[in-house]
């Protein structure tokens, strides 16, 4: 039987064995002092504010047994997956790919700026899907994984609303899986940018999906047992 989750812009069906929850690049230099986010001039309150309800939803998740895929934005030490226009603008823009900081080198996998912030850290067994890219399905296995895992139904949280998420967001809507965006689990450090990211999700009769509160979600997953 399908859970039934209050949402916009129509109720959100969905069947648990085939839904996997995907938390996007919940990472140091995302939510944390000193990390990309913040050299790059932005204000990380946003981001840091919604850990605890990310937190709430990985205990359901777990809880329920759902499958969970962390996601991480970030190039190899060589900067080689790292095209050169996007390195360019990082050091425009003050915040070089690859430069040192106070969590090691900006954006570079192994090193703590990288890392998914100590409040959200996966547990064995969950999967942690690295991508140079914005969207989670480029130059990476993702596709495949949750094809072979009868995936067909995404919860997406993390940030940053607008750009991450929203990537990621289009690829898996082209790509024929059925997503929903939960608006207080997701943040950008602009509120308008994300409350027009989370808006563009559900206009058109839902052009990209569906949106909801976690708490939303997380009713309808706790139903479908009673
Ligand atoms: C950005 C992201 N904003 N995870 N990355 O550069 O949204």
């Amino acid at each position: 039987m399908k859970a039934v989750c209050e949402a916009l812009p129509y109720v959100f069906e969905f069947e648990a064995s085939r839904t996997a929850l995907i938390v996007i690049d919940m990472q140091n230099d995302f939510c944390s002092p000193g990390g990309f986010g913040e050299r790059l001039g932005n204000d990380i309150s946003p981001t840091r504010a919604i850990i605890p309800v990310i937190s709430g939803l990985l205990d359901a998740a777990r809880e329920a047994g759902l499958l969970v895929v962390h996601t991480r934005e970030g190039h190899l030490p060589d900067l080689s997956d790292c095209p050169p226009a996007k390195l360019e603008r990082s050091r425009r823009q003050g915040a070089g790919i690859g430069d040192p900081g106070p969590m090691g080198r900006i954006l570079v996998r192994g090193e703590r700026g990288h890392d998914i912030v100590p409040e959200l850290r996966p547990i064995e067994g969950e999967i942690v899907i690295d991508k140079p890219g914005k969207g989670a399905f480029y130059a990476t296995h993702l596709d495949s994984l949750l094809l072979n895992r009868g995936i067909e139904y995404l919860i997406l949280c993390g940030v940053t609303t607008h750009v991450c998420v929203h990537t990621t967001l289009r690829e898996a809507n082209d790509r024929g899986y059925r997503c929903l965006v939960l608006e207080d689990a997701t943040a950008a450090y602009d509120r308008a940018d994300h409350e027009a990211a989370v808006r563009m999700v559900r206009q058109q009769g839902g052009i990209f999906g569906w949106t909801a509160f976690s708490s939303s979600w997380m009713e309808a997953l706790h139903a479908k047992d009673n």
